[in-house]
């Protein structure tokens, strides 16, 4: 008469030929992963729900923006543009940093191209680094007096016909903490732009004939437009 071996021997027979509870392994070997897809799916959602947002609400305040009651010295009415931008943004994310910025051209070709002013860079040394600083020479082809990289001037001397880039930049802290597993900014940046015409409700001002200044001193790899006060 032979003697059945132990339970816990029997069970132990048994495992290589299990298979109860390998769907539950299987699943945890995968669970990583589509965790993984599902926050980065709903990173890039929100991130294109955000770009369409504010996208909209720089369409909507740019043609507000081209009316006569917004251009010129006054920034009264431009405020309030400003406003209704961030209120459409703000609830979206409490924590975004807006950031707006109104530029004139006199063409849309010009506002397209967004050329240099041309200045001429110190020919060695650290400010000779593809900036306009050291009081290098500059030309002056909007009359404004300052050095402008993008070649427009501000939209505070913006007037009839002329054409407004109107630039919103949102930076808020990412929604989803995505980054800690594949590395990156935790910081998502959105920018919307657009370029509309103001209304023709008088003669378009012309530049004159271009001038020619300095740039300031400032800091290798900066540019300075300011030029230094007289001494
Ligand atoms: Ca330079
Ligand atoms: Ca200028």
């Amino acid at each position: 008469m032979s003697r059945r071996p132990p339970a816990i021997l029997r069970r132990l027979a048994r495992l290589p030929r299990a298979r109860e509870g390998a769907t539950l392994v299987e699943f945890g070997f995968i669970a990583p992963m589509l965790c993984l897809l599902l926050v980065g799916a709903f990173d890039v959602g929100h991130t294109l729900y955000m770009q369409s947002v504010v996208q909209g609400a720089v369409q909507n305040a740019a043609r507000q923006g081209t009316l006569e009651s917004t251009s010129g010295e006054s920034s009264l009415p431009r405020d309030a543009i400003d406003q209704a931008v961030k209120n459409q943004i703000l609830p979206l994310n409490r924590n975004a940093d807006i950031r707006i910025n109104r530029r004139f051209y006199r063409t849309f070709s010009d506002a397209a191209a967004a050329k240099s002013e041309e200045f001429t860079d110190t020919a060695s040394g650290p400010y000779s680094d593809g900036k306009c600083n050291n009081g290098e020479p500059f030309v002056d082809v909007n009359n404004n007096g300052r050095f402008d990289r993008d070649g427009a001037d501000s939209a505070d001397h913006a007037g009839a016909r002329d054409n407004i880039v109107y630039t919103v930049t949102v930076s808020y802290p990412r929604m989803f903490p995505l980054h800690r597993f594949i590395g990156g900014s935790d910081t998502t940046t959105i920018t919307a732009s657009t370029i509309l015409a103001n209304q023709p409700y008088g003669d378009q001002g012309q530049y004159g004939a271009p001038s020619n200044a300095n740039c300031g001193i400032g800091m290798p790899g900066f540019d300075q437009p300011t030029p230094e006060p007289a001494p």
